[in-house]
């Protein structure tokens, strides 16, 4: 190890209570992470932890992860597309559509046409054979992006790395790597190479490094042969922000946040001092061609999403997903793979909208949105206020949701911020999974909500999202190792513990042979009759006994 890989403190290992689990499906080996349970039962979680959470496992930096995919069988390009689209169109069903049906527990059928439908993607560029295949469609469950990536003065590549372990370790689905500085190609590099998840990109942040950050000096052949450098380097997706177009600028001017997108500022920029259309439109049948070769997807950016709760769903938003629309259907006559990407800042009532919209116009190609955030009053709660959106604009539809983290609008997050931002992320995927009733979902709610009825604390913590978290907050009351099994928690203390009455009240249910509601009623009836003659004859009044569970 060179002095670059020092400072990274690496989280790898086995999550609390966990296991790594393969199963065999045609030779290919699907992870799963096993919780196991005290009562000797165990449940199969999905696993985007790579082989990182492996017992022993480390990462090797120089070595990389084993380039698995490589020794699947690929079929034959069709028509210049390799892709899994022009597979699924052709009714072949690929290796990576049989690992997808096993990890989501869903019939390969449903994968193949949902792709071949282009309501569903698999980014999987052939350069990437370290990925575990995954897909991003509102068929199946709802997917979390974590952007990483150094600005140009912090951290060291293997920082990076480390944080992208760490965001696929707390269920981070994909990564985007947004990169900038000296050693953007090294970094991202090193990030492909040990990533098990999809790894997507903005190639308009490179080639502007490329003419020292003027962007009136970006040309098509610069960001093409960008985009190739990135396309060899194996990047699963590329955002390009090919919908701003140069009649759309104008109507950001009288926006109370003008243009918020990074890629969308460089390409309105562009089109304004030269006064020309922009390169990505123009040049967008030759982008596809690139595309094709490598099975790199699409994800359309939003240059001109609303970046303020005033501006939401306003022309500019709505025109330049008009154009989205208008490429979606070029990319997939090439047989390329496209999402759609989407807001920002949106308030709640007018959220479905969006999606309703998109799909209209994008042919329901899967819906990636950044948040969207409900409200712009909270800068330090950002992850909260656009989780509240992602929950919403999940259950309405969008596939992949971008994930925020505290420091949005303020800084570059840490890695505390990374894994808060997940895990929040994690919840809305999740809430809307529910909400959508994903056939595998409620399994895991309902395997931790017996734990908890049942006292069984560690189950509880393992099947968290948050195992460690969990455990901690429940310490600071109750460290001793006894409470681990307690049956009460230090919320109400033993006497008022909601779930031990209830146990309570089940236990004396079967005692007295009461099973249908009609037992129970006219056992009340009798008891209340008996202590209200008790009652009476004591000549007792009413109190109330408020005395703390803790001083008994
Ligand atoms: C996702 C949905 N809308 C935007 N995003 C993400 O925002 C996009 O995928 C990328 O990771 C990030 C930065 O995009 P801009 O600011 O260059 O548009
Ligand atoms: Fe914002």
């Amino acid at each position: 190890m060179n002095s670059m890989h020092d400072s990274a403190a690496i989280t790898t290992g086995p999550i609390r209570g966990s296991s790594k689990h393969l199963r065999d499906v045609d030779g290919m080996a699907v992870p799963f992470r096993r919780v196991h349970l005290s009562t000797g039962d165990h449940l199969d979680l999905y696993d985007t932890s790579g082989p990182y959470t492996d017992t022993d496992a480390s990462i090797d930096l120089d070595r990389g992860l084993p380039t698995t995919r490589d020794t699947w069988q690929r079929p034959e390009a069709i028509d210049g597309a390799a892709t899994q689209l022009a597979w699924a169109r052709a009714g072949l069903v690929t290796p990576e559509m049989r690992f997808i049906a096993a990890r989501e527990g869903v019939d390969v059928e449903l994968v193949r046409s949902e792709v071949a439908r282009g309501r569903a993607v698999i980014p999987a560029n052939h350069r990437h054979p370290e990925s575990e295949p995954m897909i991003i469609g509102k068929a199946f469950a709802v997917k979390v992006n974590a952007n990483i990536g150094n600005s140009a003065v912090t951290s060291s590549v293997a920082e990076e790395v480390e944080k992208m372990v760490w965001a696929t370790r707390w269920g981070a689905d994909t990564i985007m790597d947004l990169s900038t500085g000296d050693d953007i190609h090294l970094t991202r590099e090193w990030i492909m190479r040990n990533s098990p998840v999809p790894v997507g990109t903005v190639p308009i942040y490179q080639a502007l490094e490329k003419c020292k950050g003027d962007a009136t000096k970006l040309t098509w052949e610069m960001y093409r042969d960008t985009v190739i450098e990135q396309a060899e380097q194996g990047v699963d997706y590329m955002t390009v922000h090919a919908g701003v177009l140069l009649r759309y600028v104008p109507l950001t001017a009288k926006r109370v946040t003008g243009i918020v997108s990074r890629g969308g500022s460089i390409m309105a920029a562009w089109c304004l001092a030269h006064h020309e259309e922009s390169f990505l439109y123009t040049h967008f049948d030759e982008l596809c061609e690139i595309f094709a070769r490598y099975d790199i997807t699409f994800s359309l950016g939003d240059g001109l999403r609303p970046g303020s709760i005033a501006d939401a769903n306003d022309e500019a938003q709505f025109a330049e997903l008009r154009t989205l629309g208008e490429l979606t259907k070029i990319a997939k006559s090439h047989g390329v793979q496209v999402m759609i990407e989407g807001p920002g800042h949106v308030p709640m009532h007018k959220i479905v909208e969006n999606v309703r919209l998109e799909e209209e116009l994008c042919e329901e190609a899967p819906f990636y949105t950044l948040g969207p955030l409900a409200t712009d009053i909270a800068p330090a709660y950002d992850h909260i206020t656009s989780a509240i959106g992602a929950a919403m604009i999940a259950q309405a539809g969008t596939a992949m949701l971008c994930y925020v983290t505290p420091k949005e609008h303020l800084g570059l997050p840490d890695r505390d911020d990374v894994k808060v931002g997940v895990i929040t992320y994690k919840i809305a995927a999740h809430a809307a999974d529910l909400a959508k009733e994903h056939p595998r979902a409620q399994e895991r709610d309902d395997a931790l909500s017996k734990a908890r009825f049942e006292f069984r604390w560690n189950d509880q913590f393992n099947l968290s999202l948050d195992p460690d978290t969990a455990v901690e907050y429940h310490d600071e009351t109750l460290p001793a190792e006894p409470a681990k099994t307690a049956h009460f928690c230090s919320m109400c203390g033993p006497k008022f513990c909601s779930m031990r009455i209830s146990a309570d009240v089940r236990q004396y249910a079967e005692d007295n042979n009461l099973e249908t509601q009609a037992d129970i009623d006219a056992m009340l009836a009798a008891k209340m009759d008996e202590k209200s003659r008790e009652f009476v004859a004591a000549g007792k009044q009413v109190y109330l006994d408020i005395t703390p569970a803790t001083a008994t």
